[in-house]
């Protein structure tokens, strides 16, 4: 049993000796450690071993396996060394050549305009909505009060999917949306892409962004709305800014209003900037049409709220003084990178 026991060490090790990779010692493993081993085989003889030799036998062939793991972790370490050195001989870095240069993106001007009116709003407690870009008529027209011969639902100025589905041409229909759901009261925004019918131009696209608002609560007046959108444009455009109401028509308010900011160019005297008139257009708003809210599902007895419009593109132009509409969707870095 002992010189059986010799042989299989030797020819272990011989074999472990005359292995090249890793796997080879692996082979080697198994083929006299593993389960189906010789060793292991030995050890399943023992039953033919007489009952006073066992001890001495199972010393031996612990021993043998002791000497065996011995030599191949030995030879793994090894071979593993010799490996790496290798490597590491085949992988030299030339720390002399140019490093990749690491260009960091800008945030377009749209999207730098949007967080800033995002900031202001939520700091005022709103909430930002989003909603689907491809609506039904329903929530894109009908429910805003909008009546099937007005100009805006004319197949010249909407894009439609079908009869019943259109392009959405505001986002309005965001908000008629939250306005269903039933959970009163309402503070939020509704920001995101909308399409009309245009040609493109130094101020018109066929796809552009606007920011609408919505409040809807107990008591709440033309004031708040006044108050309110006050707030928004001397956050926008600085402390100074004054606001004037003007009154306007929408479908969807009654009363309506277009607001103008006095000209953070010149302070209202009348520039290049402002056409000589001190002020700027930015919005428009009003206070919800009884019936749009009766059409949501509240009743305007009980509640009454404001809304408002604003062209997101037309705030980044203002505020970063582009005076084409077209820079701010040809993606030229030249461009972008100023902001
Ligand atoms: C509901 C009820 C009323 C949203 C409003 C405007 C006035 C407005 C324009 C600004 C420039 C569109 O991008 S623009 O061309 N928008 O003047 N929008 S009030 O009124 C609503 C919205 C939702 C349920």
């Amino acid at each position: 049993m002992k010189d059986k026991l010799e042989q299989i060490k030797e020819e272990a090790i011989a074999q472990i000796q005359a292995a090249d990779v890793p796997e080879k010692l692996n082979e080697v493993r198994v083929k006299f450690l593993g389960k189906k081993g010789e060793l292991t085989a030995v050890l399943k003889g023992m039953k033919d071993v007489a009952p006073e030799d066992r001890p001495k036998v199972g010393q031996l062939v612990n021993e043998t396996r002791a000497a065996i793991e011995n030599v191949l972790e030995e030879s793994k370490t090894m071979m593993e060394k010799v490996l790496r050195e290798a490597k590491l001989k085949a992988e030299v870095i030339d720390v002399t050549l140019p490093s990749k240069k690491n260009t960091v993106g800008h945030r377009h001007p749209n999207t730098i305009a949007l967080e800033e009116v995002e900031r202001i709003f939520v700091g005022m407690g709103y909430e930002v909505v989003e909603g689907p870009e491809v609506e039904y008529d329903l929530y894109n027209f009908e429910k805003l009060n909008i009546p099937a011969d007005h100009p805006a639902k004319d197949e010249q100025d909407t894009f439609y999917i079908n009869k019943d589905i259109v392009l959405r041409t505001q986002t309005s229909p965001v908000q008629a949306r939250v306005m269903e759901q039933g959970k009163l009261p309402i503070r939020m925004i509704a920001p995101g892409r909308v399409f009309r019918y245009d040609e493109v131009d130094a101020t018109h696209s066929p796809s552009f962004h606007q920011i609408e608002g919505l409040v809807i609560d107990k008591n709440i007046s033309f004031a708040d709305l006044k108050g309110t959108l006050e707030v928004f444009a001397k956050e926008l455009f600085g402390p100074e800014t004054k606001t004037k109401f003007r009154p306007h028509h929408f479908p969807f308010t009654e009363p309506s209003a277009e607001v103008d900011v006095s000209c953070f160019k010149c302070g209202g005297k009348g520039c290049r900037f402002c056409k000589g008139s001190g002020w700027i257009e930015i919005l428009g708003c009003g206070m919800v049409h009884p019936h749009v809210l009766e059409m949501c599902g509240i009743d305007p007895e009980e509640y009454s709220g404001f809304a408002f419009g604003v062209g997101l593109e037309r705030i980044a132009l203002l505020k970063y003084e582009i005076d084409d509409m077209r820079l701010l969707y040809e993606n030229d870095i030249r461009f972008l990178k100023q902001f």
